[in-house]
């Protein structure tokens, strides 16, 4: 999706509500675009997943299949201004705040052309011109750093907004609690989206956190906003990022959204749990998350709102073009130069 406020250019207002209150007002041009977003982020991602196997690509890689719909409808109500920053798990911030799909391709393939010149690998990703600054496997180092953003376009007393994308086991490190409450006491404009998958690597959260922990309680307790949200239903997430985005521009404080939703994949490679012998989870808890696919779920919203299904299906298979093209330029990109392997070390 490129990279615009589309709720500015349409007029759509501002609405708290869930996926079906802000359906009813919601322009088919920005459906259209959620749509698309979200079957372009879990295309690109299968298609690697499925040329992972070539041993062509030598990056650990964490896929977001199943978590498609909190970056695209976050990054869909994003205004040009705003930056993003994201975690291990990037490619679909990437994609969703407009980075280059051959940047992204060919970073996994360690080429030239790869956003960070084949030297990031697959959670290094960047794209500065996008408004999407930095991606970092150390967990809780973006949440800090967007709160340094967050605090320098408030100096700048500018309307721009940080963000930061994150899992929940990233709400154990400590300095989620230090970047809150400091965005929490200076009424910074961060926003941070927690995507809540239940799992950090393969422990379950009841391993992890007492029982009846309730995250957005616990963040309340800082005296900062926080809301739960349908991390599978991207009408849904793009409604609520609008309302917070409302209120971050107005001055009034950081906001916390906990996105709700569940990755399909192993959680570094491109496997299955299940094909790949992994016991941590059932199936059928894999399955009934599944059955609540976001791309599906997008996909009967559009037809319902009266686009044709051979509408849809051309939009699909451009975005098919577009990615086996991305695959084939970055094949083709050359590798950085050895005279190189020193540059950009600090
Ligand atoms: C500071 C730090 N501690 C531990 C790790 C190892 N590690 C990498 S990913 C991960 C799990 C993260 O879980 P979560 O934040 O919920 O994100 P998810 O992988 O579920 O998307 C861990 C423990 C790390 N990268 N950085």
């Amino acid at each position: 999706m490129a990279k615009r406020a589309l709720h500015a250019q349409s007029g759509f207002p501002i609405d708290k509500g869930t996926g079906d209150s802000v359906m009813k007002e919601l322009p088919g041009e920005i459906l259209r675009d959620l749509y698309r977003a979200v079957f372009r982020i879990r295309r690109t991602e299968e298609t690697l997943a499925s040329l992972y196997p070539e041993q062509e690509m030598r990056t650990p890689t964490h896929f977001g299949i199943g978590q498609e719909a909190v970056a695209a409808g976050v990054c869909g109500a994003l205004g040009d201004d705003d930056v993003v920053y994201s975690h291990h798990r990037c490619h679909n911030h990437y994609l969703a705040r407009g980075g280059s799909l051959l940047g992204l391709v060919a970073e996994l393939y360690g080429r030239i052309d790869g956003c960070a010149n084949g030297r990031g690998g697959s959670v290094h990703l960047t794209s500065r011109e996008t408004g999407f600054v930095v991606s970092s496997a150390i967990l809780g180092q973006t949440i800090a750093a967007a709160t340094g953003s967050a605090l320098a376009f408030q100096l700048d007393k500018t309307p721009r907004v940080a963000v930061t994308f994150f899992g929940e086991a990233t709400c154990e490190e400590g300095v989620f609690y230090e970047s809150l409450n400091f965005a929490a006491v200076r009424r910074l404009p961060v926003l941070l989206v927690c995507e809540n998958n239940l799992y950090s690597t393969e422990s379950p959260l009841s391993v992890r956190q007492p029982a009846g922990t309730d995250l957005c309680e616990r963040v309340r307790a800082f005296k900062v906003t926080a809301e739960r949200v349908d991390g599978n239903d991207v009408v849904a997430v793009y409604g609520r990022t609008l309302a917070a985005l409302d209120q971050l521009r107005a001055g009034e404080g950081p906001v916390f959204l906990e996105c709700m939703t569940y990755r399909w994949r192993e959680h570094v490679g491109p496997n299955f749990d299940h094909e790949a012998g992994r016991s941590y989870r059932d199936k059928a808890e894999l399955d009934r998350w599944m059955d609540r696919c976001p791309v599906k779920r997008a996909r009967a919203l559009i037809v319902a709102s009266g686009t044709g299904e051979s509408e849809v299906l051309s939009w699909e298979s451009a975005i098919e073009d577009e990615i086996q093209t991305a695959v084939a330029a970055a094949k083709g990109s050359p590798w950085p130069e050895t005279r190189t392997l020193f540059d950009n070390i600090y």
